[in-house]
């Protein structure tokens, strides 16, 4: 089993002409929306996208079960009136193919795909000072020229495997959440095996326990899970919502994560027990993320607080799982409600109640070896059918990692973040001229779509900048990058999250190198990050020289 990953010996010198104005790498949530404001901007833009058809995560994560934790009318862009008319979601979560078809459409809508070329894999981009341009080279051996390179590479995009002696030998089915193959598979009446309970082991093991025969989960550390409460939207709540959504998005303008779920400004401390009580159970009783978000305001950085709500979480999995020494085993010991990023789950727990489903706790009997024929842990074999790695990415640097990006004077990228990303704002890299990234480390973080529209018009406007005045070469200070690093820890300071091993604090046990736990997002908030953005904006695009 392996995730069809090379390594390239790519080098490309800096010769012939600039064929493009900007190249866009990606073409998921962000990369689409980037491509409409850059072509609005009259630059002659390509996009180079891996997958056989737009969506990212979106076109790539097709397994069982896949869907928005994100309320479907919030997640939507917002730059079309038009596609906010025409388009019809029929859940308030919607799942997966659903998500792929919206944005399929748009790309009709707007005939992006005449600018993207599909099945091209960028494996280096080097920075050439001399013409200030990027040089891409592609895994089949193209190569183009670019003035700006704009990456739109999504945060959870490189798929990881786990590091378990033996993941290639195994003789049955094994996929990857990530890379699961487009025609299906048929896992009715199979022995299948699911590694990891992250939001998507959730999502995966709740809808194959409906299918399998026997299915068999391995749980390494448990997640705190929430529920979804997913439904139907009817024809004149799909009325309602179109009218709504200016105030829709106007709210989550102004809520941290630009979720609907804005935090309750009591403290869990400062109630009675019992009004904590009803008010948890009414966010527990309610459609996503408001037990996470719109909970009480200090859930997340007060140890007493987050104690309480881990607690009513606990009771609520012994109440749903039958066997007291299974809920027990489901319910996390090492970490607050919330520290982590909260799955939301459709009977999840409920699952484990059923005769084909197992739950294997992997710190207990430890997985010794993938088989041939199944996994063995160190109390005996299982022995399988399917294999079904829900394992996790190498977040938010790992689709930087992925390609060999070099700057000023050859100058690595991987090796300039081994000690973590520094970027001025998520957008920028000293030493990275030209290099614009949507989504980059230590950005705000949310919401997808509702941070990416405000990624790309930071990006787009700074481009239109730089044109309007003939610039051919666009820098951030080191200065500037390291005053923003420090307002990234400074935003993170309390969080109990910090504490908290998780993709969001970098850690990745699969990954060498990613085992020190670092902030790598923004984590002061929508309001606060756009409030940053404008200021530099406002005068004259501080930290950055233009040139
Ligand atoms: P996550 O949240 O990173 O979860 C990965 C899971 O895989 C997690 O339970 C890991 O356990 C488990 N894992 C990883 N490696 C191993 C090994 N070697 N052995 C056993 N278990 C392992 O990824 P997801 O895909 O679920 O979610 C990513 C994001 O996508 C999600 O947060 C949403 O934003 C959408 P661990 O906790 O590390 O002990």
């Amino acid at each position: 089993m392996t995730l069809g990953v090379q390594t390239h010996e790519a080098k490309r010198e800096g010769t012939g002409a600039i064929e493009w104005d900007a190249i866009v790498i990606g073409a998921g949530v962000s990369g689409l929306y980037q491509l409409y404001r850059l072509r609005e901007l009259g630059m002659k833009t390509l996009v180079l996208e891996k997958g056989a058809r737009v969506g990212g995560t979106w076109y790539w994560n097709r397994y069982p079960g896949a869907r928005f934790d994100s309320e479907s009318w919030t997640y939507i862009y917002s730059f079309s009136k038009e596609v906010l008319d025409e388009w019809t979601w029929t859940e308030h979560f919607a799942s997966q193919p659903e998500t792929e078809r919206y944005l399929n459409f748009v790309a009709d809508k707007f005939d992006f795909r005449r600018n993207i070329e599909f099945n091209s894999e960028v494996v280096a981009a080097h920075y050439d000072e001399g013409s200030r341009s990027w040089n891409l080279s592609l895994s089949d051996g193209r190569e183009y020229r670019t003035r700006f390179l704009v990456t739109a590479i999504g945060i959870l995009s490189e798929a990881t495997l786990p590091s378990i002696k033996g993941v290639e030998t195994f003789r049955g089915a094994s996929f990857h959440t990530a890379r699961w193959p487009e025609e299906g598979v048929d896992l009715r009446g199979k022995r299948v095996a699911v590694i990891g309970t992250g939001s998507t082991g959730v999502q995966v093991v709740q809808e194959v326990s409906k299918v399998a025969g026997q299915l068999t989960v391995f749980q390494r550390t448990a997640n705190w899970a929430a529920p979804l409460h997913n439904s139907k939207i009817t024809p004149e709540e799909m009325q309602r919502i179109r009218a709504d959504y200016p105030d829709i998005l106007a709210r989550c303008r102004e809520t941290p994560q630009c979720f609907v779920h804005a935090p309750d400004s009591r403290s869990a401390l400062e109630v009675t027990d019992q009004e904590r009580e009803a008010f948890f159970e009414q966010r527990y009783s309610e459609p996503g993320f408001g037990i996470w978000y719109g909970n009480f305001r200090d859930i997340l950085v007060d140890r007493e607080a987050n104690r309480l709500i881990s607690d009513f979480v606990a009771r609520k999995i012994r109440e749903r799982v039958k066997d007291p020494a299974i809920a027990d085993k489901l319910i996390p010991k090492d970490h607050g409600f919330g520290t982590r990023r909260l799955p939301l789950e459709t009977k999840y727990f409920e699952a484990f109640n059923q005769p084909n489903v197992e739950l294997v706790d992997v710190k207990e009997t430890p997985i010794e070896e993938i088989t041939e024929t199944g996994i063995r842990t160190t109390a005996g074999e299982y022995e399988l059918d399917a294999i079904i790695y829900a394992t996790g990415f190498n977040a938010i640097i790992g689709a930087f990692e992925a390609i060999d990006i070099r700057g000023v004077g050859g100058k690595s990228l991987k090796e300039e973040w081994s000690s973590g990303p520094h970027t001025f704002l998520g957008f920028l890299v000293a030493g990275f001229p030209n290099m614009l990234m949507v989504m980059g480390p230590h950005g705000g973080l949310g919401n997808f779509t509702r941070f990416a529209e405000f990624n790309a018009n930071w990006v787009t406007e700074l481009l239109g900048y730089a044109r309007a005045r003939g610039v051919t070469r666009v820098e951030t200070t080191p200065e500037a990058q390291e005053e923003w690093y420090h307002h990234v820890i400074e935003s993170a300071a309390g969080l109990l999250s910090n504490e908290v091993d998780s993709w969001m604090t970098g850690i990745n046990k699969n990954v060498e190198g990613r085992s020190v736990r670092r902030p790598y997002r923004y984590g002061g908030g929508f309001p606060g990050f756009k409030r940053y953005c404008d200021q530099v904006v406002e005068n004259g695009y501080a930290g950055v020289v233009f040139d």
